[in-house]
């Protein structure tokens, strides 16, 4: 496992501007810091989306950004059966690496799917990996004691859990 940052209210990243950027990306480092004790060198910016000054706020706030190259299908409608061809269609063509996308704010990934692409794909031999792992890079620019639950922890209420 590998926690990375999603930013930190879900928003297409693209729409925004750096003061927006930044904040986006500072507000979810200081939830990482407080209930984990890390520092991430990873986003992925939500739907993908991302532009230039996305990439340079981004590098400015030392983060690398994250994409997938295969989309379980999960968070578009995608059925558990659906999904599972669609990672037997990218294990039949014989992709070396895949970077999957799932959302584990779908009940059936959490309890199904991922369980059954974990085994699909050790069987077909892919060695299961963090992304820091696959990139030979550190998975946390921080490691250090988690924080302790006090009145600053909250979450807004017009957060997405997608
Ligand atoms: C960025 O957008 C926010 C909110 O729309 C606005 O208040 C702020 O002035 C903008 N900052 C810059 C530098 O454009
Ligand atoms: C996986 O690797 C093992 C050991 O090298 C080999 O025997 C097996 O045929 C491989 N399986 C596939 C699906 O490539
Ligand atoms: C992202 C992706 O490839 N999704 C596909 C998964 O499989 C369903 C059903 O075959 C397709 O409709 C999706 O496009």
């Amino acid at each position: 496992m590998q926690i990375c940052s999603h930013t930190w209210s879900h928003p297409n990243l693209k729409t925004l501007n750096a003061t927006e950027i930044t904040d986006e990306i500072m507000k979810n480092d200081v939830a990482l810091m407080k209930i984990l004790g890390v520092t991430t060198p990873f986003l992925r910016p939500p739907y993908g989306n991302y532009n230039d000054l996305v990439l340079e706020v981004a590098s400015e706030q030392n983060k690398n950004l994250l994409i997938w190259d295969f989309d379980s299908g999960d968070s578009v409608g995608a059925t558990v059966q659906e999904s599972e061809g669609n990672y037997t269609a990218a294990i039949n063509s014989g992709v070396t690496t895949l970077l999957a996308l799932n959302h584990e704010t779908e009940k059936t990934t959490a309890l199904i799917l991922a369980a059954w692409a974990i085994e699909k794909l050790q069987a077909a031999n892919y060695t299961l990996v963090t992304v820091a792992q696959c990139l030979g890079l550190d998975p946390y620019t921080y490691v250090g004691p988690l924080g302790q639950r006090d009145d600053s922890w909250y979450c807004p209420e017009d957060v997405s859990d997608d």
